[in-house]
């Protein structure tokens, strides 16, 4: 099985990477972001709880995280592997990540660290706020993420160097080059 982390800052390109990956390696995508925002389009009580820390440029608690990343990661059938964007995000999820994955005779295969300048990430999430009224792609709350960014999240990538799955990506030029890059560290593994 093929599992893959993508990591990096809000508007590093997670998203948009994550895509190509999944139609290049045939894998499964699990984006804890998008299952948070159809919880919140759908109205639920986990969407009503979401809302309130995503619009705070918070994140979400770590239990509720782990439980629905687990729910979500045992729908998948006759998978050939997992693309995990968003997730984790704190040590405490890349604890309950590996678990869940020893438990089911599994490990992560490696971590993407796209790594962007913070002025571009700026520029990257006003432009898509612009473009598609996310409501948590507001300066003021894009700032409050980067804060989180640095506090609560940078922290994995020493944590994954440590674990020897880590793999740095330079996530500025065209999406094009930066998924060349990917495929490469992905197919030398
Ligand atoms: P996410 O949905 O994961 O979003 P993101 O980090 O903001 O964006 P991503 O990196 O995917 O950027 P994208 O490709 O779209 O999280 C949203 C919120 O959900 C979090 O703040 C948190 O509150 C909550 N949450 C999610 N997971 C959680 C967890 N595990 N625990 C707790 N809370 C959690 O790219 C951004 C823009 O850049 C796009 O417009 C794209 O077109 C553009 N772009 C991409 N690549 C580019 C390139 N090479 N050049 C120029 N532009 C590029």
């Amino acid at each position: 099985m093929l599992n893959i982390v993508i990591f990096g800052a809000p508007g590093s390109g997670k998203g948009t990477q994550s895509e190509r990956i999944v139609e290049k390696f045939g894998i499964n995508h699990i984006s804890t972001g998008d299952v948070l925002r159809a919880e919140i389009k759908n109205g639920t009580e986990l969407g009503k709880t979401a809302k309130g820390y995503i619009d705070n440029g918070q994140l979400i608690p770590d239990e509720l995280m782990i439980d629905i990343l687990a729910s979500v990661f045992d729908s998948f059938e006759d998978s050939k592997g997992v693309i995990f964007d968003g997730f984790p995000r704190t040590i405490a999820q890349a604890e309950a990540l590996k678990k869940m994955l020893k438990d089911r005779g599994q490990d992560v295969s490696i971590m993407i660290d796209l790594d962007v300048p913070e002025d571009e990430l700026m520029v990257r999430l006003i432009k898509r706020g612009k473009d598609s009224g996310r409501a948590d792609d507001n300066e003021e709350t894009i700032k409050k993420r980067l804060v989180v960014y640095n506090t609560q999240t940078s922290p994995l990538k020493d944590w994954y160097k440590e674990d020897g799955k880590y793999q740095h990506i330079n996530g500025l030029g065209s999406v094009d080059g930066i998924f060349t890059d990917i495929v490469k560290a992905v197919e030398s593994l």
